[in-house]
């Protein structure tokens, strides 16, 4: 068991990748940029954390509100596999949050992509951005942004967090040892290539079966929302009976 140092707190941190080297913040602009910053140079697991970020984003740039009483974090990983898995990575933050919160007695779904909701209220988003090339990747960053003992009206209206779900404040610390200890768990099954269990566990989490309607830069299409395939890509079948296949990306799913 390696000791890290978070502001005063000496916290015990069990797991032996992620979170060998922990960066802590009061205050940054983006731990994924920071770690983006930082990528090459560190080594695998290093992880950077922050109570609040000045410049918190989701995909696209979109505002990701990060005030105090959140768990705003950045793991660097740098798996050996082809970069076309890559994209599984945002599954293994999906699985790992759900158990997590699991742990702490609240039963959370899937929603394709990146979204953990609580009672249909996005708890939790995750955005992995990396620099790899056609066969090589140098780093990819798992970021998590999970709303713990964040306040209602510092939140936008679709989003919930912990305290408002159990109504009492947690210590974060014990909440974000739980969550590395699922991460690593998730991750070791990446790095193993085991797929399947990987997916398994998403879909059994994951909200489907449910009428979507899927929008994106060239327009937008209803159907319905059956499974992912073994790229993580959504399959979604048209009212004209078509199977399409959505991939990660600039797209927003809304449930229709
Ligand atoms: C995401 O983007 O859901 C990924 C968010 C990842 C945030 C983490 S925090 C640590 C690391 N550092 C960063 O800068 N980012 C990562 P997306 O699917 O684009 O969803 C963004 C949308 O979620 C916004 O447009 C709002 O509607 C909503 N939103 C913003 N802040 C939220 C919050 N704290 N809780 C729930 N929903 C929020």
């Amino acid at each position: 068991m390696s000791k890290v140092c978070l502001g005063e707190m000496m916290i015990g941190v069990s797991t032996k990748i992620l979170g060998r080297k922990i960066i802590y913040f009061q205050e940054i602009d983006s731990t994924n940029e920071y770690a983006k910053r930082i990528a090459m140079e560190e080594e695998e697991g290093t992880l950077i954390i922050a109570d609040v970020q000045r410049k918190g984003h989701g995909r696209r740039s979109r505002e990701w509100a990060s005030p105090r009483g959140g768990i705003w974090m950045s793991v660097i990983l740098k798996p050996d596999v082809h970069p076309r898995h890559l994209i599984k990575i945002v599954f293994v933050g999906a699985v790992a949050v759900v158990e997590a919160l699991e742990a702490l007695g609240v039963e959370a779904r899937i929603k394709w992509p990146n979204d953990i909701l609580v009672n249909g209220k996005k708890i939790c988003g995750i955005l992995a951005e990396g620099k790899y090339s056609e066969s090589k990747v140098d780093y990819i960053i798992l970021g998590v942004g999970l709303n713990i003992n964040v306040d209602k009206d510092a939140l936008p209206p679709e989003a919930t967090s912990l305290k408002e779900i159990l109504g009492v404040e947690l210590p974060l610390m014990d909440v974000f040892k739980v969550l590395i200890g699922k991460l690593e768990h998730w991750y070791g099954i990446f790095k193993r290539q085991e797929y399947d269990i990987l997916f398994n566990r998403w879909r059994s989490r994951a909200i489907l079966n449910r009428k979507v309607r899927i929008l994106s830069e060239e327009g937008e299409f209803e159907g319905i929302a059956w499974d992912v395939d073994e790229d993580g890509a959504l399959i979604v079948e048209t009212p004209d009976g078509k199977m399409e296949k959505v991939i990660y990306g600039d797209v927003s799913l809304r449930y229709a």
